[in-house]
């Protein structure tokens, strides 16, 4: 820590003030609070002072309208790329599904009204959950969905809405939090480079999201890119399938133990599982050759290997759908993403899997379903971070370093650098 950071001692205003390792200090040795937890009547009482003219509202998601309007203040305002070429898009049946997982609580999902209008010019959110980091189980929350208006940024009201809902946690109890964003802040516990496996070259290609290399030719590269029609593993044989309810225990017990592996992982019950691999799945029954059809309005996509003959679950994948607007591109206004999310696989836990070589061509057979999956589901690309054991199967699944990076922070959380959540991933 410190390092090429140190120009930044002094120039956060706001993160100096709040309970992080900042830049320039030791790295941390031991693991522990920043600032011990209060007892709840020595909180502050009442929400922070807003410039005149906005008000706080806690945003009720089950109400239709209120989604609504969330989802066009985000689909407006949220994240872009350096260029300003793309910007998130998430559909209003993704921000439920992330916003309102078991015990979501309704005074995390704060926003700021135009007093006169009512307008939402500004978003936060946190859910509960229970983080691992190391040997520590947090009861945390992740903070996700930070947005402010176009029109009132610069001013400040950035910090307003963090020590708001950092209120909100602390009045029930809840004292730590993970988040992650684009840019660098005081100070990262680790760092993942994005990596893109294109899909659809041509469409990706005309909306400048990759550009054909000079010693290739366009039909070149789409026939390198080219993924195959029908995935491996749904061959009875080999016994994968659409995740179903029943499998939701073995799924989480499976989970758990895949993710000791590292160093630091949110902690899901069964519910939970349910919840997160399941109910983002949209609407309808459980279709036959359901890879090549997606539901409507799906969010997340969820498959386990049934070893046939013992009926147990051996592996699992699951990625999920957020697209992007294009900006200013006449002929594509979206492009379809998918980002893998969690998997694991019994094979991880044989002797010698990893030197052998033979978790790596797991992994390999698993993920290259899920790439053929999306491609039915019509997704021009699939996104994957260095985390995880991503950096088995990055390269010979032929996805290619992108120039975003995803930091990852703990507030209020000491911990050393960790290494289990970035494979790969660059120091900062
Ligand atoms: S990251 C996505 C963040 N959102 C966007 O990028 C959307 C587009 N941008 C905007 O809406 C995922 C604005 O630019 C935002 C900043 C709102 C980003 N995280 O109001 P000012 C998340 O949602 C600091 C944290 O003038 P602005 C995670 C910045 O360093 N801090 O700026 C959210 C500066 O402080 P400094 C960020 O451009 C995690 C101050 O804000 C930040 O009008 C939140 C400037 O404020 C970011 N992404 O608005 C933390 N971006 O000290 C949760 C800027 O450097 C912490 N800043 O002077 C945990 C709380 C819960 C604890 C529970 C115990």
């Amino acid at each position: 820590i410190g390092g090429k950071n140190a120009k930044d001692v002094g120039a956060h205003k706001f993160w100096n003030t709040q309970p992080v390792p900042h830049f320039g200090e030791e790295e941390p040795t031991t693991d522990g609070w920043v600032e011990a937890p209060k007892p709840i009547e020595e909180l502050r009482q009442d929400p922070y002072p807003l410039p005149k003219d906005f008000e706080w509202a806690s945003v009720d998601l089950s109400n239709p309208n209120q989604l609504k309007e969330v989802y066009e203040l985000l689909s407006a305002n949220y994240v872009e790329d350096d260029q300003a070429a793309f910007r998130f898009q998430y559909s209003a049946e993704f921000l439920k599904w992330a916003l309102q997982p078991p015990g979501y609580h309704p005074e995390w999902h704060v926003a700021v009204r135009v007093a006169s209008n009512k307008k939402i010019v500004a978003f936060i959110a946190a859910v509960p959950l229970q983080l691992r980091v190391r040997d520590n189980i947090l009861n945390a929350s992740e903070v996700n969905f930070l947005c402010i208006h176009k029109k009132l940024r610069s001013k400040r009201l950035a910090p307003v809405l963090i020590k708001e809902v950092t209120r909100q946690c602390n009045l029930k109890g809840v004292f730590q939090a993970l988040y992650t964003a684009g840019v660098l802040l005081p100070t990262p516990v680790s760092t993942c480079r994005y990596y893109h496996r294109c899909l659809n070259i041509s469409k990706l290609v005309n909306i400048h999201f990759v550009s054909v290399p000079q010693n290739q030719t366009l039909a070149r590269m789409i026939r390198l890119n080219k993924v195959p029609e029908k995935p491996r593993l749904i061959e009875p044989q080999y016994g994968m399938r659409e995740l179903e309810d029943k499998d939701v225990p073995e799924v989480a017990a499976l989970y758990e133990r895949y993710m000791k592996r590292f160093g630091m992982a949110i902690h899901f019950t069964e519910e939970e599982v349910r919840h997160h691999f399941l109910s983002g799945r949209g609407n309808g029954p459980s279709v036959k050759d359901s890879w090549k059809t997606p539901r409507e309005g799906q969010v997340v996509w969820s498959y386990v290997v049934e070893n046939p003959r013992t009926h147990k679950i051996t592996d699992f994948f699951s990625f999920y759908s957020l697209p992007s607007t294009v900006i200013g591109n006449t002929k594509h206004n979206i492009l379809n993403a998918a980002y893998l999310m969690y998997y694991a696989t019994e094979v991880a836990f044989e002797d010698g899997a990893e030197e052998s070589g033979r978790l790596k061509k797991r992994l390999e057979e698993l993920i290259g379903d899920a790439l053929v999956i999306a491609d039915q589901s019509k997704f021009d690309v699939f996104n994957a971070l260095t985390l995880m054991d991503n950096n088995l199967f990055i390269t010979d699944l032929k996805f290619g370093g992108g120039d975003g990076m995803l930091y990852y922070y703990l507030y209020n959380w000491r911990t050393p650098l960790l290494a289990g959540v970035t494979a790969t991933g660059d120091a900062p």
